[in-house]
């Protein structure tokens, strides 16, 4: 099963939307792996966002970040990783499609509700980021065996 981060941004969090987008993802069949809330420093956020260090935006994308804690998700499931992508839409909430949640919740570049993890090398090492091992956890959910067919279960 792959595994992917996903974060709750600071808008989504003082729009009280954790709830309702977290329910999209469950009602989809991806299940949580681990789940807390945590306020972003500097030197996590270098880390994180390493590729957009030289961009002019970069302090203010930094700044919203850090504004309020965030709630981290990770989720699992066959092709979380590339499902969780498609569901989050792209960048420019504006540009977003309808039915993905930054094209249903967003009308912002920087503050576009969630991020999610882009890559399955990039989710492993954005997992290991933020949680330690001790706070993931394996567990098979109820509907598991309705959810996925026979040959799709150890994907
Ligand atoms: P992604 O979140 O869709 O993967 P990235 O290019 O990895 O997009 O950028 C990370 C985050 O940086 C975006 O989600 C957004 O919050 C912010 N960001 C990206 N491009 C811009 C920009 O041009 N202006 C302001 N903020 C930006
Ligand atoms: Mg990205």
């Amino acid at each position: 099963m792959e595994r992917t981060l996903i974060i709750f941004k600071p808008d989504a969090v003082q729009r009280g939307l954790v709830g309702k987008i977290l329910a999209r993802f469950e009602e989809r069949g991806l299940q949580i792996a681990g789940m807390k809330m945590e306020q972003l420093n500097d030197d996590m956020l270098q880390e994180h966002y390493a590729h957009l260090r030289d961009k002019p935006f970069f302090a203010k994308l930094t700044r919203f970040m850090k504004s309020v804690p965030v709630v981290l998700a990770v989720l699992e499931g066959v092709e979380a990783v590339d499902i969780a992508r498609k569901m989050c839409g792209v960048t420019n909430s504006r540009e977003a499609l309808p039915g993905t949640i930054r094209g249903d919740y967003g009308m912002s570049v920087q503050s576009n509700v969630i991020h999610a993890s882009d890559s399955k090398e990039t989710a492993k090492k954005e997992v290991a980021r933020f949680f330690a091992a001790k706070e993931l956890f394996h567990y098979e959910r109820a509907d598991f065996h309705t959810v996925y067919a026979e040959d799709e279960r150890n994907k």
